[in-house]
């Protein structure tokens, strides 16, 4: 399981853009955003390259920190 910091999530919404953009890459799966901490887990099927997660998040509005 692998855990981020995502900066920038204030309300469900940007729960749900940063949960669509982390379940768009390849491998990753069991995606769960919490709001209050300002993080996201995922378990990885395959090694995850975390530039794509960086980028996917960022396309998304929001950044890991
Ligand atoms: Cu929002």
């Amino acid at each position: 399981m692998t855990t981020i910091k995502i900066k920038g999530m204030t309300c469900n919404h940007c729960v749900l853009a940063v949960t669509k953009a982390l379940n768009e890459i390849d491998g990753i799966k069991n995606v769960k955003v919490d709001l209050a901490k300002g993080e996201a887990v995922f378990d990885e099927g395959m090694p995850i390259d975390m530039d794509l997660v960086r980028t996917g998040i960022k396309n998304a509005g929001y950044e890991v920190v």
